[in-house]
Parts: C-alpha cells; sequence; structure tokens
C-alpha cells in the first residue's frame, strides 16, 4: 500500500498518537459489529437492549445477550490490528487507545494505556449494593445472577444508553485528545455520543485525523486522511511504515 507523502511527514514528526477504536477493529477477531455493513445489530438495535430500563423490565433477556457476547468475546483474540496498534508502543513516546469496546482485545493484545470509554464485559456489579463480580468466570449462567450479600441484581459493568460515562476515563481520554499529534480513528461509526466527541476534540486541538475503516462514516468528511480497508490489513502496513521511518532516524 502507497501512503500518501503528507501522512509520511506526520508519521515522521509525531510523538503522541491516540488510536480511537470501535466494533470494527475486533470485527476480524469475529466478533459482530453493531451497525454498518454485515452489523449482526442490525436487526436488533442495541440501544434497545443496552439501557437500564430493558435490563429492570426483563433481565434475564438482557443479562442472555451479554453471556452470548461474553462467549464469543471469550474464545475471540486480538487480531494484527490490535496487535498492531501495541506494538506502536515500542516506536513513539506516547501511544494512547481510547476505545468504545468492552471486549478487552485491547489489553489482550498489549496495549499499556487504554481508556475503556463504555466499560468492560468481564466486571459486573449489583445494582443494589454495588458488590463487585470482576472475575472472567463469573456467572455463566443464561439467567440473570442475583448478589449473594444483598439479593440484588447483578449487570455488567458497561455503559448504557443514557447512562454517563465514568467522569475520570472520559476527562483522560479528552486530555489525551487534546495532546496527540495523529489521531488514528478506527472501525467506528462514530455517531455514539460523548465517545464520538474524542476525534473531534483532537482536530480542534490541532492533531491529523486518519480514519481506518470500510466504508465512510459520519465522522470521514471531517478527516484528513481516509483509509478504506480493513483495520487488520490496514494497521500492520501503518506499522510497517513507521518501523522503516524510525531505523532510518
Ligand atoms: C450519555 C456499551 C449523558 C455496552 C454502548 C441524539 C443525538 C446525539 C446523541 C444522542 C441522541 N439521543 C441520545 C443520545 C445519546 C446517546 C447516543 O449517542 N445515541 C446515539 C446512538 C444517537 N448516548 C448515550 O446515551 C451515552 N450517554 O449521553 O450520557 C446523559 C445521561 C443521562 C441523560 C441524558 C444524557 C451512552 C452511550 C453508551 C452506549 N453504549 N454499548 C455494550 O456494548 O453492550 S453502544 C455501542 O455503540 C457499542 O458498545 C459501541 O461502544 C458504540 C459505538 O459503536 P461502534 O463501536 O462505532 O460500532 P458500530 O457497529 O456502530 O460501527 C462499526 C464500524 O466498523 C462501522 O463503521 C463499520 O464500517 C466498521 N468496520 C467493520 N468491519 C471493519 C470495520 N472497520 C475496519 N475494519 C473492519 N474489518
Ligand atoms: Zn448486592
Amino acid at each position: 500500500m502507497k501512503f500518501k507523502e503528507e501522512f509520511i511527514e506526520k508519521l515522521k514528526e509525531a510523538e503522541s498518537i491516540l488510536f480511537f477504536t470501535g466494533a470494527g477493529i475486533s470485527a476480524e477477531s469475529g466478533i459482530s459489529t453493531f451497525r454498518g455493513t454485515n452489523g449482526l445489530w442490525n436487526k436488533l438495535k442495541p440501544e434497545e437492549l443496552a439501557n437500564f430500563d430493558a435490563f429492570l423490565k426483563n433481565p434475564d433477556r438482557v443479562w442472555e445477550w451479554y453471556q452470548y457476547r461474553r462467549k464469543i468475546i471469550k474464545n475471540s483474540k486480538p487480531n494484527p490490528a490490535h496487535k498492531s496498534i501495541a506494538e506502536m508502543e515500542k516506536l513513539f513516546d506516547e501511544v494512547v487507545v481510547v476505545t468504545q469496546n468492552i471486549d478487552n482485545l485491547h489489553r489482550r493484545a498489549g496495549s499499556t494505556e487504554i481508556y475503556e470509554l463504555h466499560g468492560n464485559i468481564e466486571r459486573n456489579y449489583c445494582i443494589k449494593c454495588g458488590r463487585r463480580y470482576d472475575s472472567p468466570n463469573f456467572g455463566f449462567d443464561d439467567v440473570a445472577p442475583k448478589c449473594s450479600d444483598c439479593g440484588g441484581l447483578i449487570r455488567p459493568d458497561v455503559v448504557w444508553f443514557g447512562e454517563t460515562l465514568p467522569q475520570d476515563v472520559f476527562a483522560s481520554a479528552e486530555n489525551a485528545a487534546a495532546r496527540c499529534d495523529i489521531c488514528f480513528v478506527v472501525g467506528t461509526s462514530a455517531v455514539v455520543y460523548p465517545a464520538a466527541y474524542i476525534p473531534i476534540t483532537a482536530k480542534n486541538s490541532g492533531a491529523y485525523l486518519v480514519e481506518v475503516n470500510i466504508e465512510t462514516t459520519e465522522i470521514s468528511s471531517s478527516i484528513h486522511y481516509s483509509l478504506l480497508g480493513k483495520a487488520g490489513e490496514i494497521l500492520p502496513q501503518i506499522l510497517k511504515i513507521v518501523k522503516s521511518i524510525k531505523q532510518k532516524k
């Protein structure tokens, strides 16, 4: 793949880079996206299941959906896109991952500075007393479990629609966006807010925006350089070019 010269120059100068990722980065690991072509949840709107009222109304239905996804995630592995991002840590002063994903694949790939804006499917807590149930092997029944301390319902530690994002995590992600030199927007439809403000903050602070997606998205018109294709194919090529730049230095 031949990258445009302007992008190569930005890579040469950059000290801090940020990856803003969404479900599309995990598609090649076998985890379905929500929206976009082949998005599994095209038929089933995530907004309808990923909300607190739906959970209270029918906890077993929502829990079963998360168990279904947990099983897929447990059996999946980080793909070349996650691994390339982790490897970039050796090549830049700062590499920050801001992800909307709850699948833990960035951590499993070896990235160390990760801000999970929408929580993590491997963690759970009691909605009544707050007791945590964070073992990855917790509750593998399809029925919503109850807290052993107080009998309250246990929910996944993810951010549902209508809920606020963890404020410290979002603030750290915004700060990282404001200081990065290049912001890569990878595999996201960029329609869910406030997460989608991250690349906007980066751009407003002077960062160069690069999109990696199989199709154009809501944010494509604000992007400096758009790379159309699979994240698992494009990111290893970016890693390769960065390695060759750093060797020449
Ligand atoms: C909040 C976590 C304040 C759990 C998720 C109207 C206008 C604007 C905003 C709103 C509005 N109405 C309501 C809102 C707010 C709402 C929102 O943004 N709604 C949108 C949808 C309209 N936001 C909220 O509610 C947020 N909270 O605002 O709090 C508040 C509080 C109280 C009262 C008032 C205000 C909380 C949002 C949290 C949502 N959490 N889930 C779970 O996963 O179960 S949703 C969810 O969408 C996903 O988890 C994911 O994190 C997120 C974003 O999706 P993407 O990651 O982008 O994935 P998507 O499938 O959409 O796209 C995949 C992309 O990959 C595609 O572009 C595709 O082309 C590409 N792709 C596919 N394969 C590849 C690829 N690219 C590269 N390579 C490939 N191989
Ligand atoms: Zn409890």
